[in-house]
């Protein structure tokens, strides 16, 4: 059958400063952890990652003529403050003006991230432990509201992109920089400061009268009991949506965590030894910021199965792409288990497109004052193959469709979500599994950087251009 999305919808590519632009050590740029995380770890190099600093007008050309008239890029803090507070590096504001302008001349909006992972390493030195720290709240306010007054040409905000995945990477996982695992008790005080400088960055958005709207991007995953008929797996599967999914939500969208979501932080908080610093003003500052957050946007790729279990403390990350290699066993919470019949990547990622429908209608009906939401990433990646300039990537196209036709039914279902961004614009490289996992719709050859579109940016163009999904 076909869809008609509505007029105005945004048909989007996604782009992340550290994945992109390349030259992260040039140009004035001051350093991020990764820098010297991925140094140590010798697997791959953020240069010259997709030279978008470079090759950001051949990216928007293709933008103009595939139809994609909404791009996300954020912008590297580390670019305009070196060292997070204080000296400005001039070339970097005027890299971002440049490339606000060619997005004007190619008729694509940009819709901008302040920081996507790459918090300034000044944060973690002398003793700092980045957001963990209160007083990189208030850099984080400065430089967002510098921001807001420089770039007065971007219309459209996000303060963060994925809170719940930077905590899960610090102090679950531990596949990130200054990585620890199983401490869920920084992973929420983590979430919480983030959520603080947030909504305080919201209000100095609205307080400073800037035009256009803001809002933030939080990786959102739907999670489900693996026993539909089991109460012990409906409750592995809450703790899990409490990490992942509302404890940023209620922050957000009630100004204060609701009691059951604080007893469960608290509750795993405990189990992992440590105890949450959540103060008066801090509750105050969210609720300050709640009649003016004007957008969400949801980052949604997978969703967990979870099984209610008894043991120790075992996650594995399957961060090169040997299908069946992950684990994750979390106490307090339970087993992430595969249901029979639901397809994986070979990244173990749980194909479940049914999964954003409730995810949109759980918002709607659960946070009823949020106002609008842009599906801010969704693909699918893999090892694309390249045969004589052509890549035909059926399984992406497919993946798409069916996201889009299970947003098309949140529409229907009266959900206000206003437009859809692809992970990714074109191919760049994944945080924890280097240049091998491609999500794009512009193939990037990484010796010589030329891109070609593959057969997914072809049917995105048809589906841009007419609005109509045939599914
Ligand atoms: C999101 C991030 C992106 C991107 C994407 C794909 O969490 O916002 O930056 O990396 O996930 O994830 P991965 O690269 O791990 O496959």
């Amino acid at each position: 059958m076909s869809r008609q999305f509505p007029e105005g919808f945004v048909y989007g590519g996604a782009t992340a400063a550290y994945q992109v632009e390349g030259e992260t050590r040039t140009h004035g740029k001051g350093k991020v952890p990764w820098d010297d995380f991925l140094a140590a770890q010798g697997r791959f190099s953020p240069d010259p990652a997709s030279d978008f600093y470079n090759r950001y007008p051949v990216d928007l050309e293709l933008c103009q003529r595939f139809g994609v008239n909404g791009i996300r890029v954020s912008i590297a803090w580390t670019r305009i403050f070196p060292a997070g507070t204080g000296a400005l590096n001039q070339e970097g504001v005027d890299f971002y003006h440049a490339l606000f302008a060619e997005c004007e001349r190619r008729g694509v909006v940009p819709y901008v991230t302040l920081d996507h992972f790459d918090t300034p390493e000044a944060f973690y030195e002398n003793g700092g432990e980045g957001f963990l720290t209160r007083s990189t709240i208030d850099a984080f306010v400065d430089y967002a509201t510098f921001c807001f007054g420089e770039f007065t040409e971007v219309k459209h905000w996000f303060t963060f992109n994925e809170i719940p995945a930077t905590a899960e990477g610090s102090f679950i996982v531990g596949n990130w920089p200054h990585g620890e695992k199983y401490r869920l008790d920084k992973a929420f005080q983590l979430m919480h400061n983030m959520m603080v400088a947030h909504a305080r960055a919201v209000v100095a958005f609205h307080d400073g009268g800037y035009e256009g709207e803001i809002g933030i991007v939080q990786n959102l995953e739907p999670k489900y009991p693996l026993d539909p008929n089991s109460a012990a797996d409906a409750e592995a599967a809450r703790m899990a949506d409490v990490i992942n999914n509302r404890w940023v939500l209620d922050a957000t969208f009630r100004g204060h965590y609701a009691p059951d979501t604080l007893e469960a932080a608290t509750r795993l908080a405990h189990i992992a030894g440590g105890e949450l610093d959540i103060r008066d003003e801090d509750i105050e500052a969210l609720a300050a910021a709640l009649p003016y957050c004007d957008c969400l946007g949801v980052n949604t790729y997978k969703c967990q199965f979870l099984r209610a279990a008894e043991g120790e403390n075992d996650i594995h990350h399957n961060g090169t792409g040997d299908k069946g290699s992950s684990r994750w066993f979390l106490k307090g919470v339970g087993e992430s288990c595969v249901r029979e019949g639901v397809p994986t990547t070979d990244w173990d990622w749980i194909i479940y497109p049914e999964g954003l429908y409730d995810l949109l209608m759980r918002i709607k009906n659960d946070y009823p004052n949020y106002k609008k939401i842009y599906v801010t990433e969704n693909g699918m990646g893999y090892k694309d193959d390249f045969e004589d300039g052509f890549i035909d990537d059926a399984p992406r196209i497919d993946y798409l469709r069916q996201h889009l036709t299970w947003i098309h039914r949140a529409i229907e279902g009266g959900v206000n979500v206003a437009g859809y961004f692809v992970w990714s614009l074109q191919d760049q490289f994944s945080w924890t599994n280097g240049y091998n996992k491609r999500y794009g719709l512009f193939y990037v050859d990484f010796e010589t950087q030329k891109r070609y579109p593959k057969a997914s940016a072809y049917w995105f163009k048809n589906l841009a251009e007419t609005g109509k999904l045939e599914s």
